[in-house]
């Protein structure tokens, strides 16, 4: 991808002579330019990406993209257009560095415990950023493990992962994060079907015991927490639901799910039955789902629900009598389901269907007003007669899977089997934003390779920015150094700032760490997180004063009545107080730790050996962990952080004296 229309020769000398009466410095830079491009062979299309891609030492990126960390079970923060990484955030995986889930993070990992057994990684597929009337607005974000249906918040006042909610009703979730434009719901829907709870059921049952279903989790933005206590879920039939988008201005209230294996396909290569990938493309067709969550939310406070799993459901029979839930036809295999920025269209591809599928909201609400019905599905659903409800489709090439929007009337779908980004033009109210006709493929630039989901900048809410897009690709082959038979994923970014012209790719960064699925990309300036905590004894997982901290002049060793020995610890550059620690083999240990420093970066680690300790303590935070001091030896402690010239005298002995 390196087409070079004129030399950089030639570019420099044009440049050089437009310059005129340049000083003779500058040309000699251009000429150092000119000699190290030669010697690197770097073209004036490498140059020119370099240029709108190169990041000096201290300067800031305009754009942070927050993605999924796939089976990671992370989630990675890096900057745009530099494409450094910035951090990972731990969410479902124990991580030492953020000191999560080796002494602190424990509970919040157990949260996700699923029916009472540990699952320490996650699938995190679909990041969500909180909204404020649709649009991003940089106070937390939400992601989904699909492995085992469950939830994360994370602050983005300090990056940290605060509460991870296990779904009772069901054990994969593929269609979520999203939330509603103001973060009211955060939704979650199954994908493999299950019989509810998870509880065995024959898989020659499917049509009667396993069941489909979407969670709203209602969002308590003040706690910083889902409230399970006015959440509720509604059932689906069990065909797997996929991606899906809320609606927002016109259609805010609605959102929009997509679904693949309408044919109820069970598999069984084995018994020479057909195998899932063609028992779940079978059909030409399979079913959009618009679901009415504002009137559901009101079924739900009216009481109208089933307990199921201590879990109050609205029925199926329900959503039918009340008009909860329409289907209407798309194209086959779909995946993605995007609503444009005026809430007006959405937009949903089809694997096998070189088309992208447009619905317009208007002529859905119409359809329902008139009873606009081309039948029901096995469930007794209605389903929208489909030429009622689309607006236009465009033909954009192989594998179209999700599409994102920009500022100027422009969208964008990604195509895993011709491994480009689509550029077309929408039409209706967007109309005439584009040079070009409106509903038109306009251009396909290649990516390397087989693109999953993209993102433009803020290109899924109520104002994109345009001017950067990722692919998410899911092969690298061999755009670098082969790292084993196991090559990293490829973010490759794209300039998409001008109208029409070509989008060149001008960056590529390997993710070496799990493979990313959705990420959203959002305006740096909008993310105001905190430099260091804003008080010491500050506890993140109250986001408050702990009012047991440690605090410089209260170190001490506590032998309580019960034989619990309480440790308080400062620590502080460049040491622990107290530095020796002798206690009881069998006593029960509960440790504090404030780290006291106010400087911006002053973390201290805390590791102890044996006993599978290590801890991230950030400017001002104070940790507590317990545990039973049941190994008896000589074990030092010390900061693993790397924070001053006597780091290395930054530690102690934890003596752990023997019963007898
Ligand atoms: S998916 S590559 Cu898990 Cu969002 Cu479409
Ligand atoms: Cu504190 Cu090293």
């Amino acid at each position: 991808m390196t087409c070079t229309r004129f030399g950089y020769r030639a570019m420099l000398a044009a440049s050089v002579l437009a310059i005129g009466t340049a000083s003779s410095a500058w040309a000699q830079s251009m000429n150092d330019v000119q000699r190290v491009a030669k010697e690197r062979g770097l073209s004036t299309a490498d140059l020119l990406a370099a240029a709108k891609t190169f990041t000096p030492t201290g300067k800031i990126d305009e754009y942070l993209i927050f993605s999924s960390g796939g089976h990671s079970g992370q989630v990675f923060v890096i900057g745009v257009p530099s494409m450094r990484l910035l951090r990972t955030i731990a969410v479902f995986t124990p991580e030492p560095w953020q000191g999560w889930g080796y002494g602190v993070g424990n509970e919040i990992l157990a949260e996700g415990n699923v029916n009472g057994k540990e699952n320490l990684w996650g699938d995190t597929h679909h990041p969500a950023l909180s909204e404020t009337n649709g649009d991003y607005d940089g106070e937390w974000l939400f992601v989904n493990d699909k492995a085992n249906a469950r939830i994360a918040v994370i602050d983005l006042r300090d990056f940290e992962t605060k509460q991870i909610i296990k779904n009772p009703l069901f054990i994969n979730d593929h269609g979520g994060t999203f939330v509603t434009p103001n973060t009211d719901y955060v939704f979650e829907t199954a994908q493999y079907n299950v019989p509810w709870g998870a509880e065995y059921a024959p898989i020659e049952d499917y049509n009667d015991s396993y069941r489909g279903a979407v969670t709203m989790w209602k969002f308590d933005r003040k706690k910083g927490r889902i409230d399970k206590s006015k959440s509720f879920a509604i059932e689906l039939p069990p065909y797997w639901h996929d991606i899906a988008d809320a609606g927002k201005l016109v259609s805010d209230g609605y959102f929009f799910l997509n679904s693949i294996n309408t044919e109820l396909a069970t598999g069984g290569i084995e018994d020479k039955k057909p195998p899932f990938e063609a028992g779940v493309s079978k059909n030409a067709t399979d079913y959009l789902h618009i679901i009415n969550w504002k009137k559901a939310e009101k079924i739900f406070q009216a009481g109208n629900t089933t307990m199921i799993e201590g879990f109050p459901v609205i029925s199926l029979e329900t959503s039918i009598a009340e008009g909860l839930i329409y289907l209407t036809p798309e194209p086959r295999s779909p995946h993605g389901s995007d609503v444009a920025p005026k809430g007006d269209f959405i937009v949903v591809s089809g694997k096998l269907d070189p088309h992208t599928t447009i619905y317009s909201f208007a002529k859905i609400q119409k359809a329902i007003a008139n009873k606009d019905f081309s039948g029901t599905d096995d469930y007794g659903l209605s389903i929208l007669n489909f030429d009622s409800v689309m607006e236009a489709q465009v033909e954009v090439g192989l594998g179209p899977l999700h599409t994102q929007f920009g500022p100027d009337g422009y969208a964008y779908t990604s195509l895993f089997l011709d491994s480009a980004v689509a550029r077309w033009t929408l039409g209706g109210s967007y109309g005439k934003g584009t040079p070009e006709p409106d509903w038109t493929l306009v251009q396909k630039t290649p990516v390397h390779y087989n693109i999953g989901h993209l993102g433009a900048a803020e290109g899924d809410t109520v104002s994109p920015d345009g001017k950067y897009l990722v692919a998410f690709n899911k092969w690298s082959v061999d755009r670098f150094f082969h790292t084993g038979p196991l090559l990293p994923q490829n973010f490759q970014l794209l300039d998409i700032s001008e109208q029409g012209t070509e989008m060149p790719v001008i960056y590529d960064m390997p993710i070496g760490n799990g493979e990313p699925h959705y990420a959203q990309i959002v305006k740096a300036d909008k993310i105001k997180p905190w430099s260091v905590y804003p008080e010491i004894g500050w506890d993140p997982m109250t986001q408050a004063v702990d009012p047991w901290a440690p605090r410089p002049g209260t170190e001490r060793v506590e032998r309580k009545a019960d034989g619990t020995v309480e440790i308080y610890m400062t620590a502080v550059r460049s040491h622990f107080n107290p530095e020796r620690i002798t206690i009881k083999q069998g006593d029960k240990v509960i440790w504090r730790i404030t780290n006291t420093e106010r400087a911006v970066d002053a973390t201290h680690g805390f590791a102890v050996p044996q006993y599978n300790i290590n801890l991230s303590l950030e400017p001002g935070e104070t940790a507590k962990f317990e545990f039973v001091a049941d190994i008896a030896g000589t074990f030092p402690y010390y900061c693993t952080e790397f924070c001053s010239a006597l780091h290395l005298e930054m530690m102690g002995y934890f003596l752990v004296e023997p019963k007898d």
